[in-house]
């Protein structure tokens, strides 16, 4: 069995959760709450992942894998069911990982705001890593809306998982965003991915922490 660490937080988790939904995986991984906290490491995870971060997958008789692109590789090579996550046709396949690479942008954007919301005492944040992200999720969403059609005319991949994923996860951590405002294509595409049986089965939830 493979053990995935995992978090109902995580939106990097929940990429590669709707991915082993699509390809039809479920049966092959075991779930394990692991907690991810960048000011704190749980050092015993370091044997696992030198870098202590989620999601990683052991692998059953094989290394641990961890980041959650390269999951989602493993999930493609792992089962021909579903959607083919990362495109052979090379065009295809570019514009799969550059929006793969935009969706996980954003949350590395998000991430960003969080740490600096609420893991840094208030006289010592800084208001300029507020205007950025704040700039960056307006440019990202703004992309997006002028691209939603480019996104709908292609068969699902990688890049619409990690976008869908990151939308959700503004709903989820910044709801005050209210990104749809002004955006209606993409607001419409969201609709259709938040339908999937994938992302339904895969909800965020702040569930207690556990501890190390
Ligand atoms: N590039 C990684 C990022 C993973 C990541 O940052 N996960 C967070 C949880 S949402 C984490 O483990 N943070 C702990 C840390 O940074 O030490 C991926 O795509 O999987």
């Amino acid at each position: 069995m493979n053990i995935l660490h995992w978090s109902p937080r995580s939106p990097y988790v929940r990429k590669v959760m709707v991915a082993i939904h699509e390809k039809g995986l479920l049966d092959s991984i075991e779930t394990v709450r692991t907690l991810a906290d960048p000011m704190f490491p749980p050092r015993d995870f370091f044997a696992t992942n030198p870098l202590a971060k989620i999601p990683t997958l052991e692998r059953d008789g094989a290394s641990p894998i961890w980041d959650s692109r390269v999951i989602l590789e493993w999930a493609d090579l792992s089962s021909e069911s579903g959607p083919r996550l990362f495109p052979v046709d090379p065009e295809t396949r570019l514009q799969a990982l550059t929006d793969e690479a935009l969706g996980t942008g954003m949350l590395e954007t998000g991430m960003a705001l969080l740490i600096e919301r609420h893991m840094r005492a208030a006289d010592r944040q800084d208001a300029r890593v507020f205007d950025v992200c704040a700039a960056k999720f307006g440019a990202c969403l703004d992309y997006l809306e002028a691209n939603a059609a480019r996104l709908a005319a292609r068969d699902f991949d990688a890049g619409h998982l990690s976008i869908g994923v990151a939308l959700c996860y503004l709903d989820f951590r910044f709801g005050d965003l209210q990104w749809r405002e002004g955006r209606p294509g993409l607001a419409a595409w969201h609709d259709g991915f938040a339908a999937r049986p994938s992302v339904l089965a895969t909800t965020f939830r702040d569930d207690p922490r556990p501890t190390e």
